[in-house]
């Protein structure tokens, strides 16, 4: 049972050889200029089906004069237009409430989600039943891939409402045979009881935000447990940089003993797991026999060589209900092509997904990226957990600040102890990322944590000032 054809056909009692490291050897492992060549073809399949059922693409297409029998290169499909989250909310808006790219009857709708709708109007989420055991049967691969087998455990410690990251990986998990642990989180005291009932159930696979599983071994470890105990193998993270990020990455596998898979790229182009490492492959890997990614030109949307930083544009190649045709993410990446440990032949994101260009800044020349501060953080001994980073406009220059927590370790040893934590900090800030930033220290427990994903940006001129009088600046 290996087809790859649109739609596709998926046979839910499907599995591999219990020795294989894929679940689909071919589709892992071919020749990579033939893929492309499958990809095309898969391509014109979903172009055509999203012409026939969806007046968004008409639209979009006609006016652009493109037509899916024109696509018969990568190149080709380059000149297809991007579609932004804000063409899916005004289409949405316009044709309540799944918009006008919903290409299946509303009638075959199975699940409802959405985003958080946080920075004005949500999206929703209609997906077929189709759709949702096509997302399971992609899941379940690719977690066969990171490792973890039938009858296996799989805690899901992610909020299980509008999210998709956490169905996501119930799904994969269910469709896997594993033991499903829909735990969720986001409740008060939920997270003393993950620590008891993952001692309890002693789960081998364990999925969440990588903030969340920090925050987790807090708790543990205020609880008397170390994490450890819980005897988890593979920890597969989504939602936000960390998973590739080596010293977040090396932290977490030392504290839980276990394997961290980096997986993830955004709800609308869910499988999301179509970006993820494997067993032995580091990073992401781009599955692209599933979701085809671009990783693209931000001005031209064109792709870059590989070993080129960009932009991923996502199209689904598998899904039916609301297919995603070079949707245009806005995060920054870059992209190699290499032979990978685990002999799969996709390209691969070496440092995953490190942010979005919405959330990098420019200090003196210099991008910067909330997430690279992070790594210089973790890779320090005394750090205590979190940190605030401040963005301000000092004069006609914009200044960073940092507030960065100590633990208990230098709390002891006291303030000469802080002091020269927050030189070490300031120098190596200022080694990475080529521009000062305004340190300061502050005691262990300051910030709140997060259950999800972790939101650490203020841009603040008031209280750049105000901490720099502090300081004495
Ligand atoms: N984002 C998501 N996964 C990421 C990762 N592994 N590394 C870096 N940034 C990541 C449902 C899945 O968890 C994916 C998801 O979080 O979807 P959302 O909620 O639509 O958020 C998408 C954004 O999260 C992406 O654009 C990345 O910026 C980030």
């Amino acid at each position: 049972m290996e087809e790859w054809n649109f739609p596709p056909k998926y046979s839910n009692d499907y599995f591999p050889e219990p020795a294989s490291p894929y679940w689909f050897r071919d589709r892992e492992t071919m020749d990579p200029e033939k893929r492309d060549e499958l990809i095309v073809a898969r391509i014109r399949d979903v172009m055509a089906y999203a012409y026939d059922h969806s007046p968004f693409y008409q639209r979009k297409w006609d006016k652009a004069g493109i037509k899916a029998n024109d696509i018969r290169t990568l190149a080709d499909f380059e000149e297809v237009p991007v579609v932004t989250k804000q063409e899916l909310r005004d289409s949405q808006a316009k044709n309540p409430p799944f918009g006008d790219y919903l290409c299946c009857p509303e009638s075959d709708i199975h699940h409802i989600h959405g985003t958080s709708g946080t920075t004005g109007r949500p999206t929703a989420f209609g997906i077929s039943r189709r759709d949702w055991e096509t997302i399971a049967n992609n899941h379940a691969r690719i977690m066969w891939g990171m490792g973890l087998r039938p009858g296996d455990t799989v805690f899901v410690a992610a909020i299980l409402s509008l999210y998709m990251g956490s169905w996501g990986a119930l799904i994969g998990a269910e469709r896997l045979g594993c033991k499903a642990f829909p735990f969720g989180a986001g409740a008060p005291g939920m997270t003393a009881r993950a620590v008891t009932w993952l001692g309890m159930m002693k789960p081998a696979g364990f999925y969440s935000t990588p903030s969340y599983a920090l925050r987790l071994a807090e708790v543990a470890r205020e609880e008397g447990v170390d994490p450890r105990e819980f005897g988890i193998k593979v920890l597969f993270f989504s939602g936000e940089p960390g998973g590739s990020i080596p010293s977040i990455r090396d932290k977490i596998q030392d504290i839980y003993g276990a394997k961290v898979v980096d997986c993830g790229t955004m709800a609308e182009l869910t499988p999301w797991m179509h970006a993820s490492g494997s067993a032995d492959t580091e990073g992401m890997l781009l599955w692209q026999d599933i979701v085809y990614t671009e990783v693209a030109d931000p001005n031209s949307n064109r792709r870059v060589p590989y070993g080129e930083q960009g932009t991923p544009i996502y199209t689904h190649l598998e899904r039916t209900s609301q297919p995603m045709i070079r949707m245009v993410s806005g995060d920054l990446t870059h992209w190699v092509m290499e032979d990978n440990p685990c002999g799969r032949t996709y390209p691969r994101l070496p440092k995953g997904i490190y942010g979005r260009i919405d959330d990098m800044f420019q200090i003196r020349g210099e991008n910067v990226y909330p997430s690279a501060i992070a790594e210089v953080l973790e890779g320090l001994a005394g750090y205590g957990g979190e940190h605030r980073i401040i963005i301000s406009r000092g004069g006609s220059m914009d200044e960073l600040a940092v507030q960065a927590e100590f633990n208990g370790e230098i709390a002891r040893q006291g303030p000469d102890a802080v002091r020269a934590l927050g030189e070490k900090v300031e120098a190596e800030l200022s080694r990475v990322l080529g521009v000062r930033a305004l340190v300061v220290m502050v005691d262990p427990d300051t910030f709140p944590r997060t259950d999800f994903k972790a939101q650490r940006v203020v841009d603040d001129r008031d209280l750049y000032q105000s901490l720099n009088q502090k300081r004495g600046g």
